[in-house]
Formats: C-alpha cells, structure tokens, sequence
C-alpha cells in the first residue's frame, strides 16, 4: 500500500540553495518588479529557448490571455473550445466578447476546424484554440479559414511550452500565442505567464498594456492592467530554465512507462503521440470508456482510496458552467464530442519526481478489483 499522496502533478523546484543566490541579487539591486534585470534576462532566454522572436511576461496566464484579445482589439464573437480550463472563456467575457463554442475532433480533443466555418457569423472577429495538453492544433488549416474571413486567430498555448511540429515552434502560429507558468505546469514561475508576438510593435503594445497602459511616464494609451511579472518569479523562471532539458526528458519517460503498462485494458484509451511533434508530455490523459469495468468516476474514486488524486481535466465543460449554459453554440447537441470526452476522461499523475514504483503502483490500482 502505498503511504505517499500522489497528486496529479507537483511544481517541480531546484534546491532551495541553488535560488539563494538569485534572491541576494535581487536585494542587491533594489529593483523588485517593473521590468527589472532578472524579467529582462529571462525574456531574452525564454526566446532562445522557445525559438521565438518576441515574448512578454505576465504574472499569470489568465491575464495574459485578457491582455492578448484587448491588445488586437477583438470584440463582437470568438469561436472556441469548450474543452478547456475555464480561463480560456473567461477571458473573453473580461473583453465583453461572446464565446460561441465549437465542438472538438475526438482524436485530439482540439477544436474541429472542420465545424469552425460554419460557426462564423457576421460578429465573428477571432478564433480562440487551445493547444489541449500540449497537442497542437491543426494551425494550417485554422489559419486558412481566418484569411478566407479576415479573422484574428489567438492560441491558449497553456500547456504547449517548447511543443515543436516539424521542428518549428507550435508558438509562432497564429496572431498571438499565451502561455501559462503556473506551478502545475512543466515550466513554472511559481504563477507567471507570457505572450508570444510575431514582431516587435505587437509586444510593444502588449508591454504597454500590462502596465496600466502607460507608454512613458506621462503617456497611457489604453485602460491596460498591471499584469506583470516580479523579479522573484522571474529568478525562480531563470533557474527553472536550467533544469527543464532534464524534467521533460523524465516526463517523457514516465509516458512511455506508462504506455507500456496500459496498452492492452480493454476499455482504457490512450492518445497517440502525433508524428511530427516533440510534445512536453504535461499530462498523461485516458479515456475511460463503456468496455472498461468501472465508470470514469468510480475509477477517480477508486484511485482515491490508494491516496492517487488524478484529475477530470475538463470535467465539467466551459460551457456547461452558469455563465455559458445559455448561450446557444453551448448546447449538448452541438458538442457531443467534447461532452462525452468530458465524461470519460481522467489526466493521471505525471510530473518528473514520480517514480517508476509509483507508476507502476497507479497502473496496478486502475485495474485491482
Ligand atoms: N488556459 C488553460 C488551457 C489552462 O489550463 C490554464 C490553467 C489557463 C489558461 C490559465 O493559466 P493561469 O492563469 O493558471 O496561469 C490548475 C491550475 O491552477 C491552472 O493553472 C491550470 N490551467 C489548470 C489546468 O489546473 P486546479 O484547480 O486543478 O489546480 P490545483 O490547485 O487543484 O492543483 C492540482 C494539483 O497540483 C494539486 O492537487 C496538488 C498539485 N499542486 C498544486 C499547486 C498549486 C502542488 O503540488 N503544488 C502547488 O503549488 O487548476
């Protein structure tokens, strides 16, 4: 029996000694925030890194997806996935833009852009798509139907850092891309977050509005918001950036192990690794389905009793909360896929400190009777 909580994920953090000496730095210089060395410094080396041109941090995801819709002036209506975490809608009711969700391909669980034309309307300014743990989205094709209509395409790149197609980064698609560094997620700045720009006067503009919108001293150019990263965030990103060859490389481990455990349960669906992708493994996602001898949720609950907490990542759907649950496009009949992926999956623990035995302790708890 296992005596240890395994959660789905855990931040994965260097040795507190090896950030002691980041922090001396910063009471050294005095400057804590506002753009100081450390958010410059990490700025550049998270484009190195990442393989983009131009990067602005934000002290989380969320604000940084409100800032990338109000800095290309959306409006009207957005089409997107209701198979998603609830910030990715959220933003756009901040910009009082209305959502009209598009169900997603079963294979992926991205939005379907086959069903993306005929959601658009004459109110249509943008495509908002999530890279749905770390999968991309099929970017050509999405980008073809936004030129036919002169539409905005913007990526919730939350779960996609450093997830590459054909060797190219996945966050150079699109008109922006928005990551997350939140403590769950393979990069961490304990909160943070960052938009990606094609060029420079894109991320000027976006730098400008996640400070108040003040383009010099005396100067504001837009109601923006305070949305940006601290000097402590950014030293625990620099230190963090170090080590992420090393904890992708175990996350990709621990997929495989966890392939090999569990091809072959009659009833549990796996994913497949798409060709072409150096993915960042974020999460380890199945599919519960009617072959397999328990529910979705009497398998969540099952494993609870071994003290493993995996998670229903997205269970409910966006648009079943009560603030979309009225909108037409959130009708069950018009996202059967995203509904019945929603009821069938479970994101099992993933995150570079769990071991093998663990692993194998989850895989032979799924199945124990
Ligand atoms: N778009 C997408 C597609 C997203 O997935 C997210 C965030 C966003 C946008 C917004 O980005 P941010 O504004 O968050 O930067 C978590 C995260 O809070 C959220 O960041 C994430 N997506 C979402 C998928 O998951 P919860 O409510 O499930 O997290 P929580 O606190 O229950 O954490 C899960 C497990 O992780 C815990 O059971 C234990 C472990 N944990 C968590 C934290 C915070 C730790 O061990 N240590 C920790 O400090 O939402």
């Amino acid at each position: 029996m296992n005596t240890k909580k395994i959660f789905v994920t855990k931040p994965s953090l260097a040795p507190l000694s090896e950030f002691l000496p980041y922090l001396e730095k910063i009471w050294e210089s005095g400057t804590i925030t506002n753009g100081g060395p450390m958010h410059e410094d990490l700025e550049d080396r998270l484009c190195d890194y990442l393989g983009v041109e131009h990067i602005s941090l934000f002290c989380n995801g969320t604000i940084a997806l409100v800032t990338a819709l109000q800095s290309l002036r959306i409006t009207g209506e957005v089409i997107t996935t209701p198979y998603s975490f609830v910030a990715t809608a959220h933003s756009l009711l901040w910009n009082g833009i209305k959502p009209i969700f598009v169900d997603v391909d079963p294979k992926t669980l991205n939005i379907d852009y086959r069903k993306i034309e005929a959601a658009i309307s004459p109110q249509t300014t943008a495509i908002l798509g999530v890279h749905c743990y770390g999968n991309p989205c099929e970017v050509k094709e999405i980008q073809s139907i936004a030129d036919v209509y002169n539409l905005k395409v913007i990526y919730d790149a939350a779960h996609a850092f450093n997830v590459k197609k054909n060797g190219q980064s996945i966050l150079q698609y699109g008109d922006l891309s928005v990551l997350s560094f939140h403590a769950t997620k393979v990069f961490n700045t304990f909160e943070g977050g960052a938009i990606i720009s094609p060029n420079k006067k894109t991320k000027q503009r976006i730098d400008y509005l996640k400070n108040f919108g003040f383009a010099n001293e005396t100067t504001v150019v837009a109601p923006g918001i305070n949305g940006k990263m601290s000097e402590i965030n950014s030293a625990f990103g620099l230190l963090q950036l170090q080590k992420i060859d090393a904890l992708i490389n175990r996350r990709e481990q621990i997929d495989k192990i966890y392939r090999k455990l569990l091809k072959n349960i009659n009833g549990i669906k796996l994913f497949e690794n798409e060709m072409g992708v150096s993915g960042n493994y974020s999460y380890f996602p199945i599919l519960v389905e009617d072959g397999f001898f328990r529910t979705r949720d009497e398998l969540y609950d099952h494993l609870k009793k071994y003290e493993i907490f995996s998670r229903r990542y997205f269970y409910p759907l966006i648009s079943e909360f009560p603030m979309y649950k009225g909108l037409p496009s959130s009708a069950q009949s018009n996202l059967p896929n995203a509904t019945k992926a929603s009821r069938e999956i479970l994101c099992l623990p993933i995150y570079p400190e769990l071991s093998d035995d663990e692993i194998n302790f989850i895989c032979k708890s799924i199945i124990s009777t």
